[in-house]
This record gives C-alpha cells, sequence and structure tokens, in this order.
C-alpha cells in the first residue's frame, strides 16, 4: 500500500502549510501573523492539521456506511488522551514539513507543541489504555469508535504546598478553545432520569417509563487519526444540557429560579470526572452520568444500526461493544429496555441478542474497586433498569438452581443482589452474565479473575468464555514521539521504514544482534543521557532544581496507592540514605550516584496515600539538602503528572519501579512504556511484569519479593500469629522510627501512615522490605559495569514487540468482536 503524506484537497508542501497556517491565522483566529505569539501559532497550526484530519475522517465515515461491516464500539468512562498535535503530525507524516513551516513563519514547533494542554479525562491506567486503544484501532484500520463523556473538567491540577500536602485545583481544560473536537450539536438525544415505571401487565414482560427528568446528550466528535493511513475514526464525546423548553412550566409559575437550577443540574452530569480511581463512592451523580452516556451512545449506535435496515434481531452481526470496566454495565438493562419495551421483542430473544453484543474486561479484583450501587439508588433514579435487573437475575438464578439443585449458599454467592443494608447491585456479575466474553488485562490477572471474583460463574458457564487480552500501548506515542531520536536511530539501524516497524512491533528484534556493536551501543547510550538532560532541563525550568544527570535515574510514576507500595519505594530510600551516612566518606565514593524520581496524584478524599506524599516531599527536603550524602542520593517528587509529564520521564529513566504486591496490580502498562525506551525495570511478581520477564528475559529484570499464592497466607498469619516488626525487618523498624523521630520534620504526622505497616501491614511491606532492599543492590551491582548495562537496554527493548497495542486490539478483534479491517478508499 502506498501511503501519500496529506490526503483529498490539501496539499502539503511546505508552501502550502505556512499559507494554510497564515489563512488560519487571519480567519479562524482572526489575528495578525506578524504579532502572534506562541499559543496563536499553536492553534494555528492545530486547525491547519485539523483539516487533513476533517477529510480522511468524512472518507472514513463514509466508508464505513457503504460497506456496513461490522463495527466494534469501545466504551470508557475515561479517555486520557494527552495532547493531540504531536501525534497527529506523526501519524500524518507531516512533522517535518511542519518542522519547516512553522520555522520560516518565525516560531519553533517543540515551542507551539508545548503550548497545547492535555486533554486528561482519565484517572490513570484504564483511561490511558482507552486512548492507546483508539490509536490502534486506528492504525490497524479497524471500524471502532470510542464513545464518552466530555467532560468540563478533567483530573484536578496537583499542587504541593510548602509543607508537602496534595492540593487540588480545577482542570478548565477547554478554556482555550479545543481545536480537536468538532461540536454536533445536530446530534442529540433525550436521556430520562427518575420518574416512574409501570409493567404493562399484558402478557408481555412490557413497561412505561414516564416522567422524571429529561436531559439532552450531545455529541462532540474527536478525529483519531490512524498512524500512515487514510484510517481516521471517531471518538464521540457527550455533553449534557437542559433539554430546549426545559421545565417551561416552572417558568410560566413564576419559579423562575427553580427553572434555572433544574437547568444546572442537567449541566452537572459532565461537569466533572471523579478523580477517584479503586474506591467507589455509590454518589448520585456518578450513576446518572454513567446511564447518561451509556444510554446517549446505546441510541446513537442503534439509529445508525437500523439506517442498515436490517432486522433487530441482526445486532450481534454488526455491533459489538466493550465495556471498558463496569462502569458502562448499565448498557446490559438498557439494551434489554430498548428492545423489550420500545422493540416489543420476547424476553428471551432480547436477552440472547443482548449476550451476544457485550464484551466486558475487568482491570482490577481489588475488593474496594469492584462497584456496587444501593439497590434504593438504583430504583429512584432507574426505576425501569432496577426492574429489568430483578428479572434478569430471577431467570439466572433459576437456572443456576438448575444446574446445582440446592445449593443455596451458591445462589445468594452469585445472586446479581448482594443481601444487607441497604442491598446493592454488583456491576460486575451483571457485567459477566450479560457478556458474549469476558477477560481481563494479563495472564495473571485474568486467571484471579477467573478463580477469585468470577469462580462461581466460571463453574456455572464454562471457562471458554473467560480470556485474557494483556495490555498494550501505543508505539506511536510512547516510542517515536517522546523519543524521536530512539525511534531514528532504530529505523536506521533496522533499515526498515518507521511506518512499517511501528506498526508491526515484533520487528524490534532486528536489533539483538546490534547488543554486540559498540559503535551502536554508544550511540544507544548517548541518546539516553541526551534524554536524561532534557528531563534535568524541565525540572530545572519547572522546579529550579539542578539535577546530576551522570546519576542513575530511577522513577516510579503511578497514582498512589497503598497497593502500588510509593511507601515502600521511600523507605527504601530512607535506607539507603541511612546506609550511606553512616560510611566513611572514602567508602561513599564507590557508590553508585542515583536520583530518584515520583510523580502521581492521590485520590482527594484517600488520606494514607496524601500523606505518603507529604512523606516523599519531605524526605526530598531533607536529603537533598545534606551535604555529606547529597552528590549520591536526591529524590523529586515531580509535581501534578500526567501524561505529557510522562513522555519526558519515562525515555530518561535507567531503572524503574513496578512494585506492587503481588497479585494486586492488574496489568501495568507504564511498565512496559519504561521498557519500550530502554530502562530497566524492578518490580514483583505481578502483573505484566510476569510477561514482561518472559519476553524480555528474566536476567534483564530485577525482580523480588513473595509470590501472589504466599499473599493470603502471610496475611493470615499477621492477623493470628504477628511477629513484631523489629523482629521480622529490623533495617525497616529502624526507618520507621528514625521518622517518628522527626528526622523528617515532626513525626506525629506520619503515625497513621506508619501505623498501616506497623500494624497491619495489608500490603506487605515488612515482608518485602528485606528483598527489595536487596534487588535494588543488584541493581547498583549491574549499573557498575555500563557494557552489559547497555546490552540490557538493547536486548529489553528488542524484546518488546507483544505490547504493542496493535496486538493487543487485534486480539480483540479476531478472538471477541469478529471484526474486520477495512481500508479507506483513496
Ligand atoms: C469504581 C471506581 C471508583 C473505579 C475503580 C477503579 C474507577 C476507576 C478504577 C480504575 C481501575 C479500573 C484501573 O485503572 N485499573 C488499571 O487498569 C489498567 C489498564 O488495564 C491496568 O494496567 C492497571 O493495572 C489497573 O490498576
Amino acid at each position: 500500500k502506498i501511503w501519500k503524506a496529506g490526503m483529498r484537497g490539501v496539499d502539503t508542501d511546505v508552501a502550502s502549510i505556512t499559507k494554510s497556517f497564515v489563512n488560519h491565522v487571519q480567519t479562524s483566529l482572526a489575528r495578525q501573523a506578524h504579532n502572534l505569539d506562541d499559543l496563536g501559532a499553536y492553534q494555528a497550526a492545530a486547525l491547519s492539521v485539523r483539516d487533513n484530519l476533517i477529510l480522511n475522517w468524512d472518507d472514513t465515515q463514509l466508508t464505513y456506511t457503504r460497506k456496513a461491516p461490522k463495527r466494534a464500539y469501545y466504551l470508557s468512562l475515561e479517555f486520557l488522551m494527552g495532547r493531540t498535535l504531536d501525534n497527529a503530525l506523526l501519524n500524518l507524516g507531516l512533522k517535518d514539513q511542519y518542522k519547516d513551516g512553522v520555522k520560516e513563519l518565525g516560531f519553533s514547533i517543540e515551542d507551539l507543541l508545548d503550548k497545547e494542554r492535555d486533554a486528561a479525562l482519565g484517572n490513570g491506567g484504564l483511561g490511558r489504555l482507552a486512548a492507546c486503544y483508539l490509536d490502534s484501532s486506528a492504525s490497524q484500520e479497524l471500524p471502532v469508535w470510542g464513545y464518552g463523556l466530555r467532560y468540563k473538567y478533567g483530573i484536578f491540577q496537583q499542587l504541593i504546598s510548602p509543607e508537602g500536602n496534595q492540593l487540588e485545583a480545577p482542570d478548565p481544560w477547554l478554556d482555550n478553545q479545543n481545536p480537536w473536537e468538532l461540536p454536533r450539536l445536530d446530534v442529540a438525544y433525550e436521556v430520562r432520569f427518575y420518574g416512574q415505571a409501570e409493567r404493562l401487565n399484558d402478557g408481555t414482560p412490557r413497561a412505561s417509563w414516564t416522567g422524571g427528568q429529561e436531559v439532552l446528550a450531545v455529541a462532540y466528535d474527536v478525529m483519531i487519526p490512524g498512524c500512515y493511513t487514510k484510517t481516521t475514526n471517531n471518538l464521540r464525546l457527550w455533553e449534557s444540557k437542559p433539554k430546549r423548553g426545559f421545565d417551561l412550566n416552572s417558568f410560566n409559575a413564576g419559579n423562575y429560579e427553580g427553572a434555572i437550577e433544574s437547568s444546572n443540574s442537567a449541566a452537572a452530569i459532565t461537569s466533572v470526572l471523579y478523580p477517584n480511581d479503586h474506591t467507589s463512592f455509590g454518589k448520585e451523580l456518578r450513576l446518572k452520568q454513567q446511564y447518561f452516556w451509556t444510554a446517549a451512545s446505546l441510541a446513537d449506535i442503534l439509529r445508525r444500526f437500523k439506517n442498515l435496515g436490517k432486522s433487530i434481531t441482526e445486532i450481534p452481526d454488526y455491533i459489538a461493544i466493550q465495556l471498558n470496566d463496569t462502569h458502562p454495565t448499565l448498557a446490559i438493562p438498557e439494551l434489554m429496555r430498548i428492545l423489550i419495551d420500545d422493540e416489543d421483542l420476547d424476553w428471551n430473544k432480547a436477552w440472547e441478542i443482548v449476550n451476544n453484543t457485550f464484551f466486558y474486561t475487568n482491570h482490577t479484583v481489588l475488593p474496594e474497586a469492584l462497584e456496587k450501587w444501593p439497590v434504593p439508588l438504583m430504583e429512584h433514579v432507574l426505576p425501569r433498569h432496577m426492574q429489568i435487573i430483578y428479572d434478569i437475575n430471577l431467570f439466572f438464578l433459576q437456572a443456576v438452581e438448575k444446574k446445582f439443585p440446592g445449593d443455596r449458599d451458591r445462589l445468594s454467592r452469585m445472586s446479581l443482589i448482594e443481601e444487607g443494608f441497604p442491598k446493592q447491585v454488583r456491576m460486575a456479575y451483571l457485567a459477566c452474565i450479560g457478556s458474549k466474553k469476558v477477560n481481563g488485562v494479563a495472564e495473571l490477572h485474568s486467571d484471579l479473575v477467573r478463580t477469585t471474583i468470577l469462580k462461581d460463574f466460571v463453574e456455572f458457564e464454562g471457562i471458554s468464555k473467560f480470556g485474557n487480552v494483556t495490555n498494550g500501548i501505543t508505539p506511536r506515542r510512547w516510542l517515536d514521539q517522546c523519543n524521536p531520536e530512539l525511534s531514528d536511530l532504530i529505523s536506521k539501524t533496522l533499515k526498515v521504514e518507521k511506518s512499517v516497524w511501528l506498526k508491526s512491533l515484533d520487528k524490534l528484534e532486528g536489533l539483538l544482534p546490534f547488543a554486540e556493536d559498540a559503535r551502536f551501543r554508544r550511540e544507544w547510550a548517548a541518546i539516553k543521557q541526551r534524554n536524561k538532560e532534557r528531563l534535568a532541563h524541565y525540572v530545572q525550568t519547572t522546579l529550579g532544581f539542578t539535577i546530576n544527570t551522570h546519576a542513575m535515574f530511577d522513577v516510579q510514576i503511578k497514582r498512589l496507592h497503598e497497593y502500588k507500595r510509593q511507601t515502600l519505594n521511600i523507605l527504601g530510600v530512607i535506607h539507603r540514605y541511612l546506609t550511606l551516612k553512616a560510611m566513611t566518606p572514602e567508602a561513599r565514593q564507590k557508590v553508585n550516584h542515583r536520583v530518584v524520581f515520583f510523580a502521581g496524584k492521590a485520590a482527594p478524599a484517600y488520606y494514607i496515600a496524601k500523606l505518603t506524599i507529604r512523606l516523599i516531599v519531605n524526605v526530598a527536603r531533607i536529603i537533598n539538602a545534606d551535604p555529606d550524602t547529597k552528590e549520591y542520593l536526591t529524590v523529586y517528587f515531580i509535581p501534578d503528572y500526567s501524561v505529557s509529564v510522562a513522555e519526558v520521564l519515562i525515555p530518561a529513566s535507567d531503572i524503574s519501579q513496578h512494585i506492587s504486591t503481588a497479585g494486586t496490580e492488574a496489568s501495568g502498562t507504564s511498565n512496559m512504556k519504561f521498557c519500550l525506551n530502554g530502562g530497566l525495570l524492578v518490580g514483583t511478581v505481578d502483573g505484566a511484569n510476569i510477561e514482561i520477564a518472559e519476553s524480555v528475559g528474566e536476567s534483564n529484570v530485577f525482580f523480588f519479593g513473595h509470590l501472589t499464592p504466599d499473599v493470603e497466607d502471610i496475611r493470615y498469619q499477621h492477623m493470628y500469629h504477628p511477629i513484631p516488626i523489629e523482629e521480622k525487618c529490623p533495617a525497616l523498624a529502624n526507618v520507621l522510627n528514625k521518622i517518628s523521630g522527626g528526622m523528617f520534620g515532626d513525626g506525629g504526622v506520619y503515625e497513621p501512615l506508619l501505623k498501616t505497616i506497623r500494624q497491619v501491614d495489608y500490603y506487605l511491606i515488612a515482608d518485602d522490605f528485606d528483598s527489595y532492599i536487596a534487588a535494588l543492590a543488584m541493581v547498583d551491582e549491574a549499573y557498575l559495569d555500563k557494557t552489559e548495562w547497555i546490552k540490557k537496554s538493547i536486548k529489553t527493548v528488542a524484546k518488546m514487540g507483544k505490547f504493542s497495542s496493535d496486538r493487543a486490539i487485534l486480539e480483540y478483534a479476531e478472538s471477541y468482536w469478529n471484526v474486520e479491517a477495512i481500508s479507506v478508499a483513496k
């Protein structure tokens, strides 16, 4: 296939680009080219690039309409997209032309790229995965659309107070107009809440649902360009607004303020992304977000299907819907409602259609992250859906009873309704029984899904419904874009075009022999060094610290959570500091210089996680100022972690930490990003770390800690045969005592955090501490031999092909959705 940069009707030579740029400055922005700032220049460049995307997008959608292939829809409450301009330029093959074009006009492309705000409509792993999958779907020419919410405020901006506390500020990312979205004010659906549901009792399962509040969902489309292909898919985000002529009665009754208030309540639905991951609060507004989004998305999907003129029973031949975690599970009872109440299908036929349309991915086995909605709340907000869920449950439990007669324990374990005060709907169970297939996101995690949270369902439905799709990352953003020098070196060395190897990442294996090539290793090391300098420059300009770029860069960046054990890391840092302090100056000189980076946000109400940030910041403050040791060990907490910050941190790492308690991190995806950029991994035997080690070779990763099967037993021992920490792990006890003693400021402040370790230690910090320290010593040892280290780095990158999100999305398309690639006509 021949790829030509640019496309229908748009010229992409430098002269045409500058012309289009100036044109947008004068018309779209109504500004003058000669006194334009970088922000204006960014906007003009974005609008000019957007012209290309729109035409490709249009051709793609026309192809889909004409050829009517089976399509997949990815429903995700989060899409953590980051910036778009650089990605669009690279995928279109227009980066060089734009670089030259804006240069001619007196701008630097890097400065313009830096003006773009992140689209941060997600919390972490789950949201970023959705963004990678969109990139891969378009790049692999798969007819896939994303559906999500257009939050007015994305994930909060993180500020760190002088005491080291996290503060949250809103993220008004839409304040500068967003050139990447197309408002579709004509694509709108009414969504109902509250009201009354009454069964018709006419011999059909039908009911009527009336009254309550009606809210309008309006579509905004975000274009998703594939890499070196015309295919440009769509991400449709919904915004809520009051229905036109809303609540006229209240106006007429003189209740002007009351009517405005109800309009506010409509707009509130899509106003803010919930910033908690791994803990659910059962908030009414969050439930309304979930229903608003699933109802609008389904209505839109069905309207498109109906245009095909097929029978409603053919839905599964044309539509596959992927549920990204349980957040969109209401789509299951919503489709039942449409098929029964509106389409007049009988129950069994409707259930069969539903069962062949949905696919559910689980992203966590942590009990506190499994969604449950209180029955009274559901009855209030979605009375018809609650009826349908009760009916689904009844038929389901009858079938279970038939297979396991008299097993009442099993029935209560498997019921969609958890008994208690209040009763709660178990969304993971509903997602499971309503879907054709269920999968986890790494081999170990999928095994845990099958053997723990969904064990009974495997016994009832058979194992073949429960699969695994190991996560992946897009090599476009996470190698080509964030590490352009490495990307160029790879193309040059493999003698393969970027347009080829970036879409067949297994080709990286061709790098293996070059691990033995000294010249190549020097180039490899020089690129890492320049990436470290780029990070140092970022820290210098944003935080004002000067960093020693000849030290080892050791990075842990992810959401703050006890299970991810940032605490283990910072306690390890303190241990290293105490060890250094106790050494003679001569002995110290033999020690590896190390710079430790942390970044990540804590959920605003997660007290212990916030205390961990405070500890990190204060440890950094003391250690970085100690003249005895600061040459050998410094620590930085980089505030306001984001996709864009990750793009600077990841390529600069020598080592990164993925140290969750075994069995708790479903997959992890930043582990893949670091390894793809030639950083080595220190980690536990958890999530995708295991498969990374299988691919790159266990000698190239640093594993430590207890294994998953032992974790339960150890927790049991904590409960019934506790061993005091002084006895179990004296080194750790010493560290904890130093904190309590005030070495890092008022020790009392940290007591609640220290207590989690001294008392319950649910995440096994004390049990894993010694082996963690030993693993870090192995890292130091290995780093002494620079040649060997670079060989490991090269061999790691060479073996990372499996972790491309192209591989993952093709597995979904082939083994789950039955959706095929389709190329867009020229
Ligand atoms: C219920 C609600 C509060 C909620 C729970 C959990 C909201 C968001 C989450 C986030 C979870 C599902 C998440 O992000 N999980 C992560 O998914 C990544 C992509 O599969 C994995 O790599 C990562 O290991 C996992 O923690």
